[in-house]
């Protein structure tokens, strides 16, 4: 291990280049004074700064200790799904890495940990039939081990491993689903709620509905166009709200926790000052965040926007009822305020102009009539997705606080996926890309809330280490930690990146310098 002192040393010349003249930028792409200037100062001083995994992703032991299958464990198992048929089988080995994962996060001095649990680990068909203790007392021991460091757990119920046996009768599109998830919360709370104060209901819900039900790219890979994504976010909705109302009527007052879910958003940019452009715009934004948003924090329905669009393409198509489902008045009053937080993952901006689709095939893109993609000349990164657009991620944050009345937000992933997945380990760890995503998105996080008053409460990045990155395997890696997926070990490096953070962790932000 280095020395404190090496490490401060060696971050801080790191940083130095761009906090110090205001005339550095921190991508040559990206140099408009008013807007790409680096900004110097420091977060509240309650501010949560953090690193998030998930289960599937990290943990391993996909069948040890009585651990039930997932979704993915069957999806990953099924040749041809994931990259070169990796699996999450071993994975991280975390099931096993209690010690070595906190000790990371205690080199990095991070105030939070956000972490999923799997369902299946704990019950293993996805009913409350059978609790496997095993599961508990994982979590358990890794969140006293937490707690003991100091360090906040902050628990995401679901990050897309649904209980296989719950899939094969119908998972989310099955109504029933919605109880057995409130059952597994329900537990949950009980179970860990006295020390787990934070929770997250649902990870990402756009994602795994999307790529799961629609496009087939996530397990359970069905590809069901325009119908069954309105009806599976439709249950999911529920059982958030079913969950959160769980917590307020049997556990809020006991264990004065907050439960909150986990939404992502690109930042839209139009195309052109055209009408039509512009409008494409706020359709893109209210049919990736505002699908879940809008019913959760503004009034127990889907935006109007949203209700419109899909109803005309769904006549256009000779329906007599939209595809899109509707709320009867009682499920919208269980379902406006939810959420105690918002949880917000930002990655990347899209440029985005008007492009009106033909009323078949039915689809989720189709009913927004717009198409998007990403400038040619902005930076990249390892993943065809991700761009880094730092000042896209403090404009979503000003959108949000304006649309949603300034709801308490927390940044629940944020990070960058290097190229170059498979070069020598030397050159992964010195990750100076990844170090530039931060450095840039977590100071226009500062200008939101020090410039824009967003009510941002803390930072999670994403990752803590290299993990399983879902349909892309190990092929590509989000982690300030480096890991050896060819070492039985799985043993963790620090990366540039990871010194970095670690820094700006310990500075509360970036205090000026001498
Ligand atoms: C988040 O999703 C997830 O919450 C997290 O688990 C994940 O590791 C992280 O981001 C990084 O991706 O390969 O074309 O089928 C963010 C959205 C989800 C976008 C997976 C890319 C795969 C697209 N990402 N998705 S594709």
């Amino acid at each position: 291990m280095e020395s404190a002192t090496t490490v401060k040393s060696d971050t801080q010349s790191w940083i130095k280049p761009f906090l110090a003249d205001s005339d550095r930028f921190v991508y040559d792409q990206f140099t408009d004074p008013t807007r790409d200037s680096l900004m110097r100062g420091k977060f509240p001083p309650t501010f949560a700064w953090g690193v998030a995994t998930a289960a599937y992703q990290i943990e391993g032991a996909w069948d040890e200790d009585g651990k039930g299958p997932s979704i993915w464990d069957v999806y990953s198992h099924k040749e041809g799904n994931v990259y070169q048929n990796h699996n999450g089988d071993v994975a991280c080995d975390s099931y096993h890495k209690i010690d070595e994962d906190v000790k990371m996060l205690k080199e990095l001095k991070v105030s939070h940990y956000r972490f999923s649990l799997s369902w299946a680990r704990i019950l293993p068909d996805g009913t409350v039939k059978t609790v496997n203790q095993s599961g508990l007392t994982y979590y358990r021991n890794l969140i006293d081990r937490l707690l003991e460091a100091n360090i906040q757990p902050m628990v995401t119920l679901y990050h897309w491993d649904l209980p296989q046996a719950l899939q094969d009768a119908g998972g989310w599109e099955n109504d029933t689903t919605i109880v057995h998830f409130n059952n597994y919360a329900d537990l949950c709370f009980r179970e860990l709620g006295d020390k787990v104060k934070l929770w997250i209901t649902f990870n990402e819900p756009y994602e795994f509905i999307r790529e799961g039900y629609e496009t087939g790219c996530l397990a359970p890979g069905l590809e069901h166009q325009g119908t069954t994504v309105y009806r599976v976010a439709h249950n999911v909705i529920k059982a958030h709200a079913k969950a959160w109302h769980t917590y307020s009527n049997t556990y809020r007052e006991r264990q004065n926790g907050y439960v909150g879910i986990t939404l992502v958003s690109n930042w839209p940019i139009p195309a052109s000052d055209s009408k039509t452009d512009i409008e494409a715009t706020e359709r893109f934004l209210q049919f990736m965040l505002g699908w879940f948003a809008h019913p959760i924090l503004v009034n127990g329905d889907y935006p109007e926007i949203m209700k419109q669009d899909v109803l005309r393409k769904s006549r256009e198509q000779g329906l007599t009822s939209s595809r899109l489902p509707t709320f009867s008045k009682n499920e919208k009053t269980l379902t406006k305020g939810t959420a105690d937080f918002l949880g917000l993952n930002y990655y990347t901006t899209r440029r985005v102009r008007h492009a009106a689709s033909p009323a078949l095939p039915a689809g989720y893109m189709e009913d927004q009539d717009l198409k998007y993609w990403h400038d040619q000349d902005w930076p990249t990164s390892g993943a065809s997705w991700l761009r880094p657009v730092p000042w896209g991620f403090r404009k979503l944050l000003h959108w949000i606080k304006e649309r949603y009345g300034n709801p308490p937000l927390y940044i629940t992933e944020n990070g960058y996926c290097d190229s170059g997945a498979d070069a020598d380990k030397e050159r992964q760890l010195s990750d100076n890309d990844r170090v530039k995503y931060y450095i840039s998105h977590i100071s226009e996080l500062l200008k939101a809330c020090r410039l824009d008053g967003v009510d941002v409460r803390g930072y999670m990045a994403w990752s803590l280490m290299d993990n399983f990155e879902w349909s892309d395997g190990y092929s590509y890696r989000f982690g300030l930690y480096h890991v050896d997926f060819d070492d039985q070990n799985r043993p963790r490096t620090a990366k540039t990146s990871a010194k970095v953070y670690s820094r700006i962790i310990q500075d509360n932000g970036f205090p000026e310098m001498e």
